[in-house]
């Protein structure tokens, strides 16, 4: 039943964090005496550290990650950062510099520019209005390290947020061998010019750039910032909710997700290595939808040929079993209305007129069109962030992007005649609610 493997998908981030699994009674017991859910875990993080500071996200660090910070090791320094650098292989930094590059171009081309709007009135006046969009002063950025390490999700988040104008930018990655201590990841931080990096993972590592962690003497720490952005687990997730009106924050990210809607001229190998690269995420999704049965066939032939070969199988074959499908719609009809409501954080499809089945889809972070444009030139180079809506959220999600480091405020100017013109329009309205000293606000301009 596939929708029931989806659903369970969805479900594995549990972002209500309610629940309390059997391995986190334990865990939780023996961290703080008493069984908490992921909300309550949490929850008493974020007031520890909004209490204790930077000495408090210390003492998390060693108590979840085994780590023993300092103020002064819990910040990647300059000479680490050239180490880093040095070490890297030069081929990798290159590609680095072309994906930033291709994400640059294509933030800086869909980054929204001032409107002004000008009204000259008939009988003398104008009118002046502006929206006006500025770039946040300082944000912080989530990249995950527990499971792999992630340098694309460096530059999909940090590049759209340069190039809005963000001036500070603090980057929050666990202490970890695929956090804040590879290599990859800190040589690309140089690369791109991203120089404040914190070793603090999970629900802490959010509470202090939400709330600032300084140090007992006030020099160094962690200053709080204005919004959080990128993705993380659930710990990550819950606590952005919470820190959301403290700071605003991206949309919550799960576990990675594709649907391919697939006609005849679909080739099945190609389709079943985006089925299989998805799912190596795992936990990732990985659906199939066509009207043509044969593919069915043949893609699940292509499966099992390439799983035989992959090094990574054993990690992805439990993941296609769990949160994999193929789906035999009616028609081309039914396999759009299905891909719509199912609301997918990457849509793939390779029909003969891919241009012509998007245009009926709603509901979907990124769509990769035609034959040649696997998700992962999506994943780490074409341009938009791959930072997207999963689980359904994308009816109503966006994936991150350089405008959302922006804030608008809309600018408003008349000129006298202008505020003649519309003084009894607006004092009748004012009246209208009863608030005469508005109406008085403008009836006193105008003699
Ligand atoms: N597919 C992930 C992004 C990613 N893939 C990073 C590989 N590295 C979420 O869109
Ligand atoms: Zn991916």
């Amino acid at each position: 039943d596939w929708r029931a493997a989806l659903d369970a998908l969805r479900d594995t981030l549990g972002v209500d964090g309610d629940v309390v699994s059997e391995a986190g009674r334990a865990k939780t017991i023996e961290l703080f005496g008493e069984p908490l859910s992921p909300r309550q875990v949490v929850d008493r993080i974020c007031d520890d550290v909004r209490a204790g500071g930077l000495e408090a996200v210390l003492d998390y660090t060693r108590r979840l990650d085994g780590k023993n910070l300092t103020a002064e090791t819990v910040r990647v320094s300059e000479a680490e950062f050239a180490e880093a650098e040095a070490a890297a292989d030069p081929a990798f930094l290159d590609a680095i510099r072309r994906a930033a590059e291709n994400v640059r171009e294509f933030q800086s081309a869909i980054r929204h520019r001032d409107v002004p709007v000008r009204r000259d009135l008939p009988g003398g006046g104008a009118v002046h209005l502006v929206q006006r969009y500025v770039p946040m002063k300082r944000v912080g950025l989530c990249v995950p390290g527990g499971a792999a390490a992630y340098p694309s999700t460096l530059l999909m988040t940090a590049v759209p947020a340069q190039v809005a104008g963000v001036k500070e930018i603090a980057v929050s990655v666990p202490p970890t061998a695929f956090g804040g201590y590879n290599a990859d990841l800190l040589a690309t931080c140089k690369a791109i010019g991203v120089t404040e990096v914190f070793r603090t993972g999970g629900a802490q590592g959010v509470a202090a750039l939400a709330y600032g962690a300084p140090t007992k003497n006030g020099a160094g720490g962690v200053k709080p910032v204005d919004f959080i952005g990128g993705p993380g687990n659930l710990f990550v997730a819950l606590a952005k909710r919470r820190a959301f009106g403290t700071v605003g924050i991206d949309s919550i990210a799960g576990p990675s997700e594709v649907i391919v809607l697939a006609d005849e001229t679909a080739n099945p190998q190609f389709v079943a290595a985006d089925l299989i690269a998805q799912a190596e995420h795992s936990p990732g999704s990985a659906v199939l939808i066509t009207w043509h049965e044969p593919l069915i066939v043949a893609v699940r032939a292509a499966v099992e040929t390439q799983l035989a070969q992959l090094s990574r199988a054993d990690l992805i074959r439990p993941s296609l079993e769990a949160y994999g499908a193929c789906v035999l719609a009616r028609d081309e009809t039914e396999a759009c209305e299905l891909t719509d409501e199912l609301a997918t954080e990457h849509l793939h499809i390779q029909t003969a007129d891919p241009e012509r089945l998007a245009e009926r889809i709603t509901n979907a972070g990124a769509i990769f069109l035609g034959h040649h444009t696997p998700v992962a030139l999506g994943d780490y180079y074409a341009g938009p962030s791959h930072v997207l809506p999963t689980g359904g959220t994308a009816r109503f999600a966006n994936g991150l992007c350089v405008n959302d480091f922006l804030k608008r405020s809309s600018v408003i100017r008349y000129d006298a005649a202008a505020l003649q013109a519309a003084a009894d329009d607006v004092i009748r309205l004012a009246e209208k609610e009863a608030l005469t000293a508005h109406a008085a606000s403008v009836s006193i301009r105008c003699r």
